[in-house]
C-alpha cells in the first residue's frame, strides 16, 4: 500500500493584489500541506508543478520553500515533483537546486519507486512540442504506477492535451495521472486509469471560488482518491445586481453584512443604478478590516465618464488607457496585451503571441510592417529555429511579463511585436491559426 499527498499549483512568490500578506499565504499553504503529510505519515508528497509562481522567485521565496522542504525531509518523506509552466527556466530548474540538496526528486522517464508504486514525471510541454513526444518511460516492477505531469488535459474543461493519448501511447500501464495546471480540482476515469487534478492550494485568481485543498491518493490493489480541504485566506465574494435608483448605500449594506476581517473582498456590480466610485467601496471594506478589496463594475463600459473613474481605481486599466493613448496600431496593442497581461502564464506567452501574430498576418498582411519576414520563412525553415525562438520569446517575457503590472509598459510598442514576428518567422505551419482562439486569454484566465 502506498498513500501519498498529491498537491500542486502552489504558486509560491505570487504577491497577489500587490500585498505582501498574500505572498506569505502561498508559502503558508505549502507549509500546511507538508505538515499534514508529516502528521499523516504519508509515503511521499507528490507535486504536479508550479511550486513557484514564476521563473524568478526571490531569495526569500527560495529560502522559505527550502525551510518547508527541510521539514519534510527531516520526517523522511520524499518530495517527488515535476516542473510547471510558470516556473520553467531554460536549462536547470529550481527543482534541481532542491534535488541537489537531497530535498526533492525530479521525476522523469525512469521510475522512482516508493513502497509498491512507481512514480514517473513529465514536465510541462509547450503545445508546439507535444507532437514530438514519444512517452518513452522505462519499465518498473512495482505493483502500481503513476505519471505526474502539468498541463490542461482533456477530458477536463479547457483541455488541449489528451489524457487518453498519453495513457494509451505510454509503454507503462499507469494506474493514475496526477496532474497540475488546472487550478480546479477534479477526477475522471480514462482508459482504466484515474486522471485527477489536485487544485491550487491558495486562490491564484478570484475565479477560484471553491474551497482549496489537495488529494490523498492510495495505491492498494485499486487506486483511491480522496480530498482534504485547506484553511486558506478568507475570500468574501459579493455579487450585486442593482436596480435603478440603487447606489452606493445598497452596495455598502451588502458588503457590510459580511465579516471582512483580514479577508480579500471581491465585489462585482451588475444591473442598473447610480454610478459608484469603486475606490469608495474599497475604502469602506478596508475600514472594516479587509486585507484587500476589489470592485468590478460591469456597468462601467456604458459611459466614458465611468471608464475614467475606474482607471484610477485599477492600475491595470490605467496602464491600458495609457497604452491606448500611445496611438499604437491595433495589432501592436493586441500583442502588448498578450505580453503584458498577467493572465497569460509566463511560459505560454511565446505561443500565444505567435498565434496572434500569425492570425493577424493572415487576416491582413498590411497589419504589421514586418510581414516581410513571414513570407520569407515560408520556404521551409520550420523546425530549425524553434528552440531559439522559444528563448527569444522568453526574453520578451522577462522584459515585459508578469511583473509588468508594476507599471512598466516600455517595450510594448515595438519590441513585443518584434519578438512575435520573429517567432512567426520560425514556424510557418498552417494549422496553428485555427488554434489561435483556443489559446486566447479568456480560456487561460482560470489557470494562472
Ligand atoms: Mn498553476
Amino acid at each position: 500500500m502506498t498513500r501519498v499527498i498529491h498537491t500542486g499549483d502552489t504558486h509560491i512568490g505570487y504577491q497577489q493584489y500587490h500585498v505582501p500578506e498574500r505572498r506569505q499565504d502561498f508559502l503558508a499553504a505549502f507549509r500546511t500541506v507538508v505538515r499534514d503529510a508529516i502528521d499523516d505519515d504519508v509515503a511521499a508528497v507528490v507535486h504536479a508543478g508550479d511550486l513557484f509562481h514564476d521563473r524568478r522567485p526571490t531569495l526569500s521565496d527560495i529560502m522559505g520553500t527550502l525551510d518547508v522542504l527541510e521539514e519534510l525531509a527531516a520526517a523522511d518523506i520524499p518530495f517527488l515533483a515535476v516542473v510547471g509552466n510558470h516556473e520553467a527556466k531554460r536549462d536547470a530548474q529550481w527543482l534541481d537546486l532542491y534535488a541537489s540538496l537531497g530535498l526533492a526528486t525530479r521525476l522523469g522517464d525512469s521510475p522512482t519507486v516508493v513502497r509498491n508504486t512507481a512514480f514517473y514525471g513529465l514536465d510541462f510541454v509547450p503545445r508546439s512540442k507535444r507532437d514530438a513526444l514519444d512517452y518513452e518511460f522505462t519499465a518498473h516492477d512495482a505493483d502500481h504506477a503513476a505519471l505526474v505531469t502539468h498541463g490542461l488535459f482533456q477530458p477536463f474543461d479547457h483541455g488541449d492535451w489528451d489524457a487518453e493519448e498519453v495513457l494509451t501511447e505510454s509503454p507503462v500501464d499507469f494506474d493514475a495521472l496526477l496532474l497540475g495546471d488546472n487550478h480546479k480540482p477534479g477526477k475522471q476515469e480514462v482508459a482504466d486509469a484515474w486522471v485527477t487534478y489536485c487544485g491550487s492550494t491558495e486562490r491564484a485568481s478570484a475565479s477560484e471560488r471553491e474551497d482549496r485543498g489537495y488529494n490523498i491518493v492510495t495505491f492498494d490493489g485499486e487506486t483511491r482518491i480522496t480530498r482534504r480541504g485547506l484553511d486558506t485566506r478568507e475570500f468574501v465574494f459579493v455579487n450585486l445586481d442593482l436596480d435603478s435608483g440603487e447606489g452606493i448605500e445598497r452596495v455598502r449594506s451588502r458588503v457590510g453584512q459580511h465579516d471582512l476581517t483580514d479577508a480579500v473582498v471581491i465585489v462585482t456590480i451588475d444591473g442598473d443604478g447610480d454610478p459608484i466610485a469603486p475606490a469608495s467601496i474599497e475604502e469602506y471594506a478596508i475600514e472594516r478590516g479587509a486585507l484587500v478589496a476589489r470592485v468590478t463594475d460591469h456597468r462601467e463600459l456604458a459611459t466614458d465618464e465611468r471608464e475614467t473613474s475606474i482607471s484610477f481605481a485599477d492600475p491595470d486599466d490605467a496602464v491600458a488607457e495609457r497604452v491606448r493613448d500611445l496611438g499604437l496600431s491595433g495589432a501592436a496593442r493586441d500583442i502588448d496585451e498578450t505580453v503584458r497581461a498577467s493572465k497569460v502564464a509566463d511560459a505560454n506567452v511565446t505561443e500565444t503571441v505567435e498565434s496572434r501574430v500569425r492570425e493577424l498576418v493572415e487576416e491582413s498582411p498590411e497589419a504589421l510592417d514586418a510581414a516581410g519576414p513571414v513570407t520569407a520563412a515560408e520556404d521551409g525553415t520550420a523546425d530549425g529555429g524553434s528552440a531559439a525562438e522559444t528563448d527569444g520569446g522568453a526574453s520578451a517575457v522577462e522584459s515585459g511579463g508578469p511583473d509588468a503590472n508594476d507599471g512598466e509598459t516600455a517595450g510594448a510598442d515595438g519590441s513585443a511585436a518584434d519578438k512575435g514576428t520573429s517567432a512567426t518567422d520560425s514556424e510557418p505551419t498552417s494549422e496553428a491559426s485555427t488554434d489561435a482562439d483556443d489559446d486566447g486569454q479568456s480560456s487561460m484566465e482560470e489557470f494562472l
